[in-house]
């Protein structure tokens, strides 16, 4: 039997970086750079990006999601053994403004835009705003909020209290959108009605926080609101 949609959802609130836009677009770039290491360049810089924000949260030691996204990027550089000086960074730190929209993802806003749609991202505004005009979604959310806002990062509840606070609306009118899993249990955790979009088949976590719809893909939410 198909899910029922939930008709209470209000508004939907999106994760951005990776499930609205391609981290890992600057793979490219970055096997331009350093040709053989691109991927792994992605993926640690990614991995490390994350870690950073946990890290630094639970330090109580804030710092610029674009700061973090660079200390990371000298990471996966000095870990891979690869030269990344001043310039090269650049190169790659101006590519994460330019990150590809995932797949389907104009078409997947435009299917449920019947709600007011909004971003909640670690992403700093400088980076964020860039990012969402290059993507040519400009327009498409009455919102672009940023952890920024409170200095701290996801899962941190006092990020997700931005959601309501920005909306006006209940957390569990408020459907939270992310392919990330520990922003989805987060989310959950916080009172969202949470929409986790599992396009690997990743195994779920074991945090008891469970969303309340796994997607394969974006496309799916028009039919679970
Ligand atoms: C975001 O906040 C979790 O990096 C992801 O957009």
């Amino acid at each position: 039997m198909a899910a029922q949609a939930n008709t209470s959802v209000k508004a939907l609130v999106f994760d951005a970086y990776g499930t609205l836009f391609d981290v890992h677009s600057v793979a490219a770039l970055a096997d331009r750079l350093f040709p053989g290491k691109g991927d792994a360049l992605s993926q640690l810089w990614r991995n490390r990006q994350l870690q950073y924000t946990w890290l630094l949260s639970l330090m109580d030691r804030y710092e610029d999601f674009a700061v973090v996204t660079e200390k990371a990027l000298v990471f996966a550089c000095a870990s891979l053994g690869l030269a990344c000086p001043p310039a090269t960074r650049a190169q790659l730190m101006n590519a994460y403004l330019e990150l590809s929209p995932l797949p389907g993802v104009h078409d997947a806003l435009a299917r449920v835009s019947r709600v007011p749609l909004a971003i909640l991202s670690n992403g700093s505004p400088g980076m964020l705003a860039p990012l969402v005009k290059n993507a040519g979604l400009e327009g498409r959310f009455t919102h672009v909020i940023s952890a920024d806002a409170r200095r701290v990062y996801k899962p941190s509840p006092r990020v997700y209290q931005l959601g309501p606070d920005t909306l006006g609306l209940p957390a569990a009118s408020i459907g939270f959108v992310s392919s990330n899993s520990f922003d989805a249990q987060g989310a959950k955790a916080f009172g969202y009605t949470t929409f986790w979009v599992n396009a690997t088949g990743s195994v779920a976590e074991e945090l008891g926080f469970t969303p309340d719809a796994t997607l394969s893909n974006l496309r799916e939410l028009e039919g679970k609101i």
